[in-house]
């Protein structure tokens, strides 16, 4: 990316050589990855809904048999057999969940031989969400925009050139191993080898639409179909074979859809008929109609920061993915957001819920975008369900659970066979949480009373799993996501009872659910106004009268419970201790912090209220970072906010700093390595953290405003916990000169 003076832009001089140089669009659903090439134009495109295979019950049925073998084990200290055991007993029947898939390819292939480009420019506007391409061709400036727009659910490529008569080009989609070629279609001698090989049919369907058709395999697998209809202005059509040639236009207007079996029962009528419905109207309209539908979101929050627009690039950069991303209809952000081009992408591009998922909703609420969680708490609604099977069946507990992972039909078998994260039960308590979040943002307590019920249950399942030792309650088997422990033989383990980062979830679980329940009323009556939501889809499940009001209070044992979670304590080299030994751990500088959860996103600990642990905490993270700690993308932004949390301006900073610089490929898209989009949201939650936090009843402004910043700055539209807006706040050489809270 080449350096701009607006914060807005990110720009290229050149075409994307790699998908880590294309800039992306979306519209939650439907993802484009825009390359810019001048003769075969490529958009790599994805579908929300594009993932392998159908539902599973992949629920390991020894798992209740040997759990109480593997508990003993744990207590008696032999953790090499317990976890021997685990594997076999407690690992998922098969191992692995679904995983997301790339949708394919739109490829314009435009005539000509002449390959003498000048004036090149692509850029992506953030305050518009459009790519935009122009160049100089045989003494032509061609134009190209590309939107993904929300309202009609289509991905819009409008062509446009200087000189009447200059477009002649044919649109092809493919799904398949090879990519594209760089040079024009009519100097080829070999076209499309292996562009389509993942297809099962590609035709020419009236009105001048392509219509591919495709579908991922195994048992009730997902079909796909993606059309894209081409509207010509001036020239000729003709359509030959399955492809539509336009020739000599003097403007041109594609659109593309895509559905999957996963909502619509004949994906491919439900295309054909978007795309029509999309063609009746103008390109200026639905342009406009994009617009709106944008900025209304994208326009809440502003920020200015003195010689800083490469950081309120990146900050609002995460607010335009997540808009992009996730929007009311659509799935929650995978590990790539939405925009995948592999067939077997690394991790599978599922939900990781032990820190991924997460940290991608960490700026959702802060940053104003408050709708884009919609796809979030509707999938907590499909893993509850599931989630109940495997709590039952695998540890006889009540409520609902899910492991490390979950995939598109939220499946909550354990993912994988990985000692260091498999057996672990809290993500759907992390998960949770967001509710409560939302609530404290919001205030809306229709919104709590839909969804508390995945709170509750969630709440049960962790009392039901939870075991006696001595004076505690401990979760057990369980890990400290991913990290490796000693033990005083110098064996290793991972394995374990009451890790620090479970008690601290539970904690922060509990503790919400009493205040939800009081909040709520034990009959189940809001007090507040409702705050029914307009935006609802669907695929939420409206009428599950689990989630409504409260059956039953869960508070009287919440508080008993809570008496009996071991409090937060300090180890040997003064930092706060991850296991409920003080082990020491087989590397010190690992990227997960599971054990200041509490600090981040959670609130126990806390200057005023826990100094001694506060100090733990700092410790904790130089104690990381001494030994190499933050080396993925994700680890260095969670670090971000916790500095921001412990009001350390200056180390939040150098570690923003370290993120964008050294952890970030050239379109801005985060880097584990590899790509993986979780970095990208916890660095924009990250920068609000340190502009502004709210706990309880008290606001910190500017708490943790590093040197850097101090000259002068302004930020509009955060939001804070009690439901009030941040309409503005502005500094001068690091002293408040405005604020606003209404
Ligand atoms: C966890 C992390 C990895 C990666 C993966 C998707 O396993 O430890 O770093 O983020 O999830």
């Amino acid at each position: 990316m080449k350096a701009s003076e607006n914060p807005n832009i990110l720009f290229f001089d050149a075409p994307a050589k790699a998908w880590e140089e294309a800039l992306p669009v979306g519209n939650g659903r439907l993802g484009g990855m825009v390359f810019g090439l001048p003769f075969t134009e490529r958009i790599q495109l994805n579908e929300d809904s594009v993932w392998s295979g159908g539902p599973q019950d992949r629920n390991n049925p020894s798992a209740s048999e040997y759990l109480p073998r593997i508990r003993k084990l744990i207590f008696e200290g032999k953790i090499t057999e317990a976890q021997e055991l685990c594997t076999f007993a407690l690992s998922g029947t098969p191992e692995e969940e679904r995983h997301y898939e790339t949708l394919g390819n739109l490829f314009i292939e435009f005539a000509g031989k002449d390959t003498n480009v000048s004036d090149y420019r692509r850029e992506l506007d953030l305050s518009t969400a459009t790519v935009t391409t122009t160049f100089t061709l045989s003494g032509v400036r061609y134009k190209r925009e590309v939107i993904a727009s929300y309202p009609q659910n289509a991905l819009l490529v409008h062509l446009t050139a200087d000189k009447a008569g200059s477009l002649s080009f044919h649109a092809q989609l493919g799904r398949g191993g090879k990519p594209w070629e760089e040079i024009p279609y009519q100097m080829q001698t070999l076209r499309r080898q292996a562009y389509n090989n993942s297809v099962d049919a590609i035709t020419a369907r009236p009105g001048n639409v392509q219509l591919m058709e495709a579908s991922t395999g195994g048992r009730d697998g997902i079909s796909i179909a993606c059309g894209v209809k081409v509207i010509p202005s001036g020239g000729t059509v003709e359509v030959i074979g399955n492809s539509t040639i336009v020739r000599k236009a003097d403007e041109a207007l594609l659109i593309v859809c895509a559905d999957t079996s996963f909502r619509e029962a004949d994906p491919a009528a439900s295309v054909l008929e978007r795309l029509e419905r999309t063609a009746s109207t103008f390109w200026q309209a639905l342009y406009e109609e994009h617009l709106a539908d944008y900025q209304a979101l994208f326009e809440r929050v502003k920020l200015e920061i003195d010689g800083q627009e490469d950081i309120v690039r990146f900050f609002q950069f995460g607010r335009y993915l997540m808009i992009a991303g996730s929007r009311a209809g659509s799935l929650p952000l995978n590990l790539q957001g939405i925009w995948n081009q592999d067939f077997t992408p690394v991790w599978g591009s599922r939900f990781t819920i032990n820190i991924n998922t997460e940290m991608n909703y960490w700026p959702a609420l802060v940053t104003n975008l408050s709708e884009c969680t919609e796809p979030l708490i509707s999938h907590l609604h499909r893993i509850r369900e599931n989630g109940r099977i495997t709590a039952r069946k695998m540890y006889g507990c009540g409520g609902f659970v899910a492991h490390h992972n979950t995939d598109i039909w939220g499946d909550t078998a354990p993912q994988d066979v990985c000692l260091s994260s498999t057996y672990w039960v809290m993500g759907g308590a992390w998960l949770s949480l967001h509710i409560w979040e939302q609530y404290l943002f919001t205030q809306d307590i229709g919104f709590l009373q839909k969804n508390y019920g995945i709170m509750r249950e969630a709440a049960e399942f962790v009392m039901d799993y939870l075991v006696p030792d001595g004076e505690y309650l401990v979760t057990c088997p369980t890990l400290s996501p991913e990290n490796t422990y000693i033990l005083d033989n110098g064996e290793k383990g991972v394995v374990c009872k009451g890790a620090s980062m479970d008690n601290q979830i539970i904690t922060e679980l509990l503790r919400a659910c009493i205040s939800a329940e009081k909040a709520l009323k034990p009959n189940g009556e809001p007090d507040g106004p409702s705050g029914e939501r307009k935006d609802r889809v669907d695929s939420t499940p409206e009428n599950d009268s689990q989630s409504f009001g409260m059956e039953k209070s869960i508070s009287a044992r919440a508080e008993e419970v809570l008496k009996r979670i071991a409090p937060i304590r300090v180890g040997k080299h003064g930092q706060i201790m991850e296991w409920n030994e003080d082990y020491e751990e087989a590397e010190p500088g690992h990227r997960h912090i599971s054990q200041l959860f509490a600090l981040y996103p959670g609130s126990q600990i806390r200057k005023e209220a826990t100094p001694v642990l506060f100090a733990a905490a700092k410790k904790t993270i130089e104690r990381r970072l001494s030994y190499g700690g933050g080396h993925s993308g994700w680890s260095r932004a969670w670090i971000i906010n916790m500095y921001a949390r412990l009001g350390e301006g200056d180390l939040a900073y150098e570690n923003l700093r370290t993120l964008l610089e050294k952890q970030t490929l050239p379109n801005l898209f985060d880097d584990h390595p590899p790509f993986q989009i979780d970095g990208n949201f916890g660095a924009t939650a990250g920068i609000a953290e340190m502009l502004v936090q709210s706990h309880e009843e008290e606001v910190r402004l500017l708490p943790a405003l590093p040197e850097a910043w101090k000259k002068h700055g302004r930020v509009e539209g955060l939001r804070l916990r009690g439901g009030k807006i941040l309409t503005v706040l502005e500094w001068e050489n690091g002293e408040i000169t405005k604020a606003v809270i209404e």
